[in-house]
């Protein structure tokens, strides 16, 4: 067991090593657990510092080095603050690519996961982020995922847990559903492969239930958030306001509704579309001709393939096919042909829609391509009267006279009239603005009960069932007799079977389903034989509120302690990527709604302020092996230690912004790096020396920074602060070569503030200066020092000086310097005597602050 006796004492102007310095540190610190958060009686203020935690695909790499980086900079600028801080580590350890990765390797999935969580590990621990080990998770173990399992039948006794039919996204090489959320341009998000349709039965959460709450909530993020994941957010969410408008058709009982953003255009819809892969598209066609059923069938087929992307795409020739049926439009009882067509999805407002060519461009392209009427109802060159006239103006912003304006004839012009204007041919609604016919159609379709005003969204329930076997088993028995039947919870964790034994290649249908012994069991409700749900869920979920269980992660009775998230939670900082701007922060925000409403929380939103780091490159692109740029973690490490790896991540420009490693100097990081931990060493002076007799430039640069650091650490500006921290280390290498000398109290002043402040990004070298500066460990948990303001007041000016009209010196001095004093300091300088030699002077011009003026005898 190290000591403080057993550490090794500095001796003399040895050579900066950072390995020694390594090797030197990480025990002590280890040793001494100076990073547990909520010790005993500690009365502190608290900050909950978070990164996103990482997956366990091999190694660390350069992405983790720099999140990492980052995080702990905050984490430690806290701790210096006089907070109790919490910043703990796990692993997101469930889910496909250990799969696959096993599957590939014929390895278990649990001894190749913990094999890369223990490489990880070991990563960490060199480069030395001040984690909290003491709460370390995994989400693939039992004492995690019970709670996975808990939280879902939480869910499920609220009805937001639930399982339905319906058409799912599915991977055909991953063999498994996808939510929507990782279908990426049509394409698997993990594997790349074209996702296809399929019908199944799965289990899904209702987050659509929080549609509102996970909008409006987002303005609480509003200047903490980067401003970009706040839009993509609400993008994804997706609401826009309208109407939904009833038609009856012709021969069925059952009226369509259809959802609209346009109301006001009802006079003008000359024909319906209904979603091709509908129910009612279906219904509809099954009631049409032979001749009508035969292409419709063909045509459903060859659209099965498409991705909503490509359905939706504006510039798409339009297909589709008439049903030879009709609706009525409720407010003028006109008669409208109703086509299948792809262009409309099944799944969002009601899979049908009102056609408006007149006034929508799909809906135009449409006409023009079957040669169906278009009707224009709002008057678009008609200025609207509000407040300010709008006065009709073209692209360019330019007033547009009447006779310049475009004809009202987009069946001809193939241009859809989108913009504002007032209504016409539009019975009751004739010389209303569009906004305020949007208003009046849904009073009256409201006054005859066919229609009132809709909200939609383009966010959809949550798909959390996966066939796959990495993941936490869905604690339901499916019982012939009592149908779902939730796993008392006593019987929790339901734990995964071994995986040896089990096929787990893809095949459609999830492994656990085929491990017999595992699957079926008693029913809870009535003894009788049933058996397991063998999916596993979304590892999503457990990422959704890992946070909490950070607070009590050894706690077996329960997911965590409310009165430790009171204390803790919300994370006051969360630092991660930007890939993660949707889903995990969609997902997260949710379940901490959900907890709120149980009553688990007094919180609704989980992250007060978020960073998302840039991407480390190389040569302009990602890194990759298949690409040879990679650039890995561990040779970084090898050659250059932790310190300047993290040092050249902070440095290297604002930390949202890429870093392209080419550009990079991790050799300019060392040299920084071993220039400030020589000055600790020449250092003279006692640790009890009066400050304030000090070199006034030097202590003034040194308060500057104190004043500046927190301002600028608080705006994630790291790399000012090292570039503030690099100009004290030269102000202070001067004073102590070429002015008053390494005795001087402003010396070991300024050199333990670069210790402390270096502590947030080189925390090896920063405890090594501590030392070698006389004190004790721990560097990480000195208090700030408090800037003094009558140094900051006065600023400092540079007054050159000259020698023959020669600069040879430049000197910090305050602007209220006198003129002998100033003359003096010139006259004093090294540098001066050195250009002076041994000429004699004739002549001195003082101009105070700014110039000394030294004119020679020839
Ligand atoms: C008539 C109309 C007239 C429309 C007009 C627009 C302009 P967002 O903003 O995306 O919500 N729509 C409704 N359901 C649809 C579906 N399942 N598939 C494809 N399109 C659908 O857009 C809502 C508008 O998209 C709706 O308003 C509807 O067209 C169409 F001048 O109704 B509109
Ligand atoms: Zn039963």
């Amino acid at each position: 067991m190290a000591n403080e006796h057993d550490i090794a004492q500095p001796s003399g102007a040895e050579a900066y090593d950072f390995a020694a310095l390594e090797a030197k540190w990480l025990p002590v610190w280890e040793e001494r657990d100076l990073f547990r958060a909520g010790r005993e009686g500690d009365t502190r203020p608290r900050k909950y510092v978070l990164d996103m935690f990482p997956y366990p695909s091999g190694d660390l790499h350069m992405g983790h080095a720099e999140a990492f980086g980052f995080g702990d900079i905050v984490a430690r600028y806290w701790r210096h603050q006089g907070f109790d801080v919490l910043h703990p580590i796990g692993w997101d350890s469930f889910g496909l690519p250990a799969e696959n990765a096993a599957i590939k390797r014929g390895v278990d999935p649990r001894e190749w996961t913990y094999a890369n969580i223990a490489q990880q590990k070991a990563s960490f621990r060199r480069y030395a982020p001040s984690f909290d080990w003491s709460r370390e998770l995994h989400t693939s173990d039992p004492e995690y995922y019970r709670w996975n399992q808990w939280l879902f039948l939480e869910l499920y006794k609220q009805g937001i847990a639930y399982r339905k039919a319906g058409m799912v996204n599915w991977c055909p090489v991953d063999q498994t559903v996808l939510a929507n959320e990782q279908v990426i341009d049509g394409h698997c998000e993990r594997c790349g492969a074209v996702v296809t349709k399929k019908a199944l039965t799965q289990w899904y959460f209702r987050v659509t239930d929080y549609a509102d709450r996970l909008l409006d909530d987002l303005n609480q993020l509003e200047g903490t958030w980067p401003s970009k994941v706040v839009s993509m957010q609400r993008n994804w969410i997706g609401r826009s306001s309208g109407a939904d408008v009833e038609f009856e058709i012709e021969g069925r009982d059952e009226k369509v509704p259809v959802f609209t953003t346009r109301p006001d255009t009802l006079y003008g819809a000359t024909f319906m579309v209904v979603a091709v892969d509908s129910e009612l598209a279906a219904e509809l066609a099954a009631g049409a001709s032979e001749e009508v059923r035969r292409s419709f069938e063909g045509y459903l087929d060859s659209v099965r393939a498409e991705s909503d992307i490509e359905r939706l795409a504006t510039d798409r020739p339009k297909t589709g096919v008439f049903l030879e049926r009709y609706a009525v439009n409720p407010l003028n009882g006109e008669r409208l042909p109703i086509w299948a067509s792809d262009y409309v999805l099944a799944d969002y407002g009601h899979g049908a829609i009102m056609a408006v060519p007149a006034h929508d461009q799909r809906d135009l392209d449409f006409a023009r391509a079957f040669d169906l009427p278009v009707r224009v109802v709002v008057d678009t060159n008609a200025p609207v009267t509000g407040v300010i006239p709008v006065i009709p103006t073209d692209d360019e912003g330019n007033p547009v006279l009447p006779e310049d304006l475009p004809p009202l004839d987009p069946a001809a012009t193939g241009i859809a009239l989108t913009g504002d204007g007032r209504l016409i041919n539009s019975g009751p609604l004739d010389g209303l603005s569009k906004q305020n016919a949007i208003r009046r159609a849904i009073e009256i379709l409201e006054e005859r009960g066919t229609g009132r005003a809709a909200k939609n969204y383009r966010l959809r329930d949550w798909l959390i069932s996966r066939q796959r076997y990495w993941g936490t088993p869905i604690p339901i028995i499916h019982c012939a007799d009592c149908g779902e039947v939730p796993v008392p919870e006593s019987e929790l964790p339901v734990r995964l079977p071994d995986a040896a034994g089990l096929d787990l290649k893809p095949k459609g249908a999830s492994p656990l389903g085929a491990a017999e012994e595992w699957a079926v069991v008693a029913c809870p409700n009535c003894g009788g034989e049933a058996r397991r749900d063998p999916d596993t869920m979304d590892t999503f979920v457990d990422s959704s509120w890992y946070f909490l269980r950070y607070l009590s992660a050894n706690d077996d009775t329960q997911a965590f302690d409310v009165r430790e998230a009171e204390k803790w939670a919300p994370v006051d900082q969360y630092v991660g990527g930007v890939e993660h701007a949707i889903l995990h922060l969609l997902y997260a925000r949710f379940f901490t709604k959900f907890l709120f409403d149980r009553g688990y929380l007094s919180f609704t939103e989980p992250f007060t302020a978020l960073l998302n780091q840039g991407q480390v490159l190389m040569d302009g692109s990602a890194m990759s092996k298949s690409k040879g740029n990679l650039v890995e973690f561990a040779s970084q490490l090898r050659d250059y230690g932790a310190d300047a790896l993290r040092v050249t991540m902070a440095f290297a420009g604002p930390p949202e912004d890429d870093i392209d490693w080419k550009d990079v100097s991790q050799a300019g990081s060392s040299k920084f790096l071993a220039r400030a931990w020589r000055i600790s060493g020449e250092v003279s002076s006692p640790t009890d020396v009066t400050w304030a007799d000090g070199d006034q430039a030097l202590r003034r640069q040194t308060h500057r920074l104190l004043a500046d650091a927190p301002g600028l650490i608080e705006s994630y500006k790291f790399n000012v602060v090292i570039a503030r921290l690099m100009e004290l280390v030269n102000a202070t290498r001067k004073t102590i070569d070429s002015g008053p000398g390494a005795a001087d109290p402003a010396v070991r002043e300024a050199a333990e503030v670069i210790a402390m402040i270096l502590d947030l990004f080189a925390p090896y070298t920063a405890e090594d200066m501590w030392q070698r500066l006389g004190y004790e460990p721990s560097v990480a948990l000195v208090p700030w020092r408090k800037a003094d303001p009558a140094l900051l007041v006065e600023d400092s000016v540079t007054a050159v000086v000259q020698v023959d009209g020669k600069v040879r010196e430049r000197l910090e001095v305050s602007p209220k310097i006198g003129a002998d004093e100033l003359e003096r300091l010139a006259r004093d300088s090294a540098a001066v005597q050195r250009a002076l030699g041994d000429r004699e002077i004739a002549n001195v011009i003082v101009r105070a602050p700014k110039i000394v003026s030294i004119a020679t005898r020839r």
